[in-house]
């Protein structure tokens, strides 16, 4: 990516010529919403120990890498070359000139001391938890030579399926495993939302990213576990105030008492893993009724007919029992969610139908279903297709590839199974597990992690193990995580404010909007991007030619030439941002193959799948030996396991808890604070316990994020434990059994026992 550093210096506003353009935005941004997730001081915060310049400094442009709302930021850089504070840019649609808590927070992570530096190997051949790696440093021609001498020699001795990458999408690590010949690429996504993606792309087309919500406009919203505002995603909160304070009712349909929720209107504690049961009966009572939108539905949906078939037996009644709500409950929330428009059931990813129990994708199924009957699909107040920029540049169209070599379709992580979410090839953190310990479809020699923790995995002792067996690991990271600490060879990767990039704005785009990034200073260590480290290794392995001429600086300029910019034009752009605001024009045609969102869905059926919402319950219930359900969340002061070595978040949530109803506790006679086991029939964790009557008597909830083992992370280790170790991980087997489109991990689908350690 050498054309990166052939780009104009972008002008450098000053602070105060920045804040006179914007202050109107900022003011207009500036609903409260950090007050909702209680963790942000009222002032502007400050994010390093520097306090703000008086006099003027320079600002650059950036959008935020910590999760992937992907706000665009103003850094601030002091005369000494340090950036001293990041802001919301006002002008990105998302941002609207205010940042969460970690974004924030970033300068911190940045200026880590405990971030890799260089490139090191392993001494000790010993792997594991307490284990020492003896961690040498080494130039990068010797890390790319070490791994690419690995990779060719599992390649040559077990076939290139033989080496796996993991690792979210990106163009040269494909073009890599492909120039490999592996069909090895896992990600995470069963295990965060492809219960989702599976019910889109079966009956509305698209699948891509269906988190895209109009909340603010909403006149009605009723979340079944819809928690973003909890999450401290600014830009949820800031909407989901919005409609509060424009009158919009708010129904919170929750296990537990959250943030978003004590805001709502009204809290209904549901029985975890029956809100299929509850949507089944809405259906039934907005047909029987009759009240749905005749308008929408005609025009365009299909399968109505075969729809009301299917729910008539699902009565509130019938529905009371499954989820310990009243029938007359289910009766006036289904009212009043047709009859109050615009209403909206929002989703985002972990909640009721994300992969958390084995029935979600069928109430990912019914979430889609209601949205349409109130007519509420690509309109104002309702679910959004995000308008992202449509660009017809891709990477393989640019720099077309030399001849590939051929590859065998089956996966490790047997991903390709599953015909309606194998094309996508998320991949599966769950299966992989078993596939690399049984060698079975093969063996799995080596592989190459980027951006991704072994804490992440379900039953992350057992993945761990798995890790083990490998003959070579090479990971791609900032910190060093517990990944790198399994890792033969460690590469360290710049951190996004070091480098450069566009964000197109996949999610929360209202209109196409595309921020740039510049890097607010220089690469602090010996640091490389991702591109350029798999050009490094493909160079050594003998597969050079496949990246000959690729340029990540022409990618993004003719991608922005194709929507009518440059990238010289972005990098002068005076708010570091190109946007084709436009008017909200609603669909009127759907990407399936009748035109129309299928509440019949044809490609189940072909795919073998239930083409209509039929009841199923979970898989695990309360026993005697585990008698509570298991709830995974996450704190909105952290980010998975990428924030728990940053001090600011660590003042304000230093380690996780057993969250559990306070009436319920005393009764088993567990004081707040005391430490438990919580156990599964996967593992056990020992942590404190947090009692609130804000959740179900039946229910313990985990905040996932901690448990780091890496004595690296100098602030992070060994605080709190890693939920992960309690979730019972499936084999390929088992999730063909489960019949889920999604392949969905079924994260929380099992219940533990709670005692004092
Ligand atoms: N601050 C912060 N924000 C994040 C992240 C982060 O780590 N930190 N991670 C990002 C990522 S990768 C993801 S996937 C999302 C996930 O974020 P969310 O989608 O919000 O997922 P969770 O917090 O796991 O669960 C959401 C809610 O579902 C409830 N719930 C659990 N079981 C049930 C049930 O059976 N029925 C109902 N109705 N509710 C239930 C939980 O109590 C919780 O309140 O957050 C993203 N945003
Ligand atoms: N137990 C449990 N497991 C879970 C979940 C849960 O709630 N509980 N949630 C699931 C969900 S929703 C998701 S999305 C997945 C996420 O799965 P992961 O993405 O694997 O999880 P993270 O904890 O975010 O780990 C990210 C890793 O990337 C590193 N990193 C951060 N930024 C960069 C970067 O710019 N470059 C590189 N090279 N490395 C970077 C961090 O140091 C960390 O090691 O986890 C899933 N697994
Ligand atoms: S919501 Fe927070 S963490 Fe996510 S992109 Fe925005 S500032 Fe970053
Ligand atoms: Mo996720």
């Amino acid at each position: 990516m050498t054309s990166d550093q052939n780009s104009k210096t972008p002008k450098n506003l000053t602070r105060r010529s920045f804040l006179k353009a914007s202050s109107a935005a900022v003011a207009a941004g500036a609903a409260g919403s950090f007050a909702l997730a209680g963790c942000t001081p009222k002032e502007e915060p400050r994010t390093t120990a520097v306090e703000p310049l008086d006099s003027d400094v320079t600002q650059k442009f950036s959008f935020c890498g910590i999760c992937s709302a992907n706000c665009a930021m103003v850094a601030e850089i002091d005369d000494n070359g340090r950036a001293v504070q990041l802001k919301g840019n006002p002008d990105d649609q998302v941002a609207q000139g205010k940042l969460c808590v970690k974004g924030y927070a970033a300068l911190k992570d940045l200026y880590d001391p405990d971030r890799l530096k260089y490139p090191m190997k392993r001494t000790n051949p010993e792997k594991g938890p307490g284990v020492d790696p003896g961690w040498t440093k080494i130039s990068w021609e010797e890390a790319y030579k070490l791994t690419a001498d690995e990779f060719n020699k599992a390649r040559e001795n077990h076939g290139p399926e033989s080496i796996a990458f993991f690792s979210r999408g990106h163009p040269w690590m494909n073009r890599l495993r492909e120039a490999i010949g592996t069909p090895n690429h896992i990600q995470h996504h069963s295990t965060c939302f492809t219960t989702y993606t599976a019910i889109w792309r079966a009956c509305v087309g698209t699948g891509n990213r269906p988190f895209m919500l109009d909340v603010a406009n909403s006149n009605y919203l009723l979340s079944f576990g819809w928690d973003m505002p909890s999450k401290a995603k600014n830009m949820s909160a800031r909407d989901y105030v919005q409609a509060l304070q424009k009158g919009a009712k708010s129904v919170v349909v929750d296990p537990k008492l959250t943030v978003t929720a004590t805001l709502a209107n009204e809290w209904v504690p549901i029985k975890p893993g029956t809100d299929l049961a509850f949507m089944l009966a809405m259906i039934n009572v907005i047909l029987d009724e009759d009240l749905y939108d005749h308008e929408f539905v005609n025009n365009y949906t299909q399968g109505i007919e075969e729809l009301r078939e299917a729910v008539k037996e699902y009565t509130p009644s019938w529905a009371e029992d499954k989820t310990d709500v009243p029938a007359g409950t289910i009766y006036r929330i289904s009212r009043e969610f047709a009859t109050n428009k615009p209403a909206l059931i929002p989703n985002h990813k972990r909640d009721a139908g994300g992969p958390n129990h084995v029935n979600s994708w069928r109430a990912a199924f019914t979430i889609l279903i209601l949205n349409s009957l109130v007519g509420s699909m690509d309109r104002e107040g309702g679910q959004i297709i995000g308008r992202t920029p449509s660009f017809d540049v891709s990477f393989n169209s640019l720099f077309p590839a030399p001849d590939m070599p051929s590859m065998r379709t089956d996966r490790i992580d047997g991903f390709e199974k599953h015909p309606i979410i194998g094309p996508t090839r998320r991949g599966d953190f769950s299966t992989v597990t078993d596939a690399i310990l049984t060698e079975k479809p093969y063996p799995l020699k080596a592989a190459l992690v980027r951006k991704h923790n072994v804490l992440a995995f379900p039953d992350a002792v057992k993945s761990t193990e798995a890790l083990k067996k490998l003959d070579f690991l090479a990971v791609i990271d900032i910190w060093p995580s517990e990944m790198v600490q399994m890792a033969d060879v460690v590469f360290p990767e710049s951190y996004f404010l070091e480098t450069w990039g566009m964000g197109n704005r996949s999610y929360f785009a209202m209109y196409p909007q595309i921020a740039l990034r510049e890097p607010i200073i220089e690469p602090l260590h010996d640091t490389k991007g991702y591109g350029g480290i798999i050009e490094g290794i493909a160079q050594e392995m003998g597969l050079g030619h496949y990246f000959a001429n690729v340029s990540g600086g022409r990618l993004r300029d003719e991608q922005l030439k194709s929507v009518g910019s440059s990238w010289e034009e972005l990098t002068n752009s005076p708010n570091g941002l190109w946007s084709d605001e436009k008017p909200f024009t609603p669909r009127t045609s759907w990407p399936t193959d009748s035109g129309k969102i299928e509440l019949y869905s044809n490609k189940l059926k072909e795919a073998g799948y239930d083409p209509l919402p039929y009841w199923q319950p979970k898989r695990e219930m309360p026993s005697d030996d585990y008698p509570f359900y298991m709830i995974i969340s996450r704190p909105g002061m952290h980010k998975m396991s990428q924030t728990q070595n940053n001090y600011l978040m660590l003042q304000e949530y230093p380690e996780n808890f057993v969250i559990m109803n306070t009436d319920k506790a005393h009764d088993m006679g567990i004081s707040h604070g005391q430490e438990l086991y919580v156990e599964s029939r996967a593992g056990k964790i020992k942590l404190k316990a947090h009692l609130t009557n804000g959740i179900r008597p039946d229910c313990v909830c985990v905040e996932h994020g901690f448990g780091h083992w890496s004595q690296k992370l100098s602030l992070a280790y060994q605080r709190g434990a890693n939920e992960g170790d309690l979730i019972p991980r499936i084999n390929i087997q088992e999730m063909l059994e489960i019949k889920d489109p999604g392949a969905g991990s079924a994260m929380n689908d099992f219940c533990v026992r709670v005692y004092k350690a």
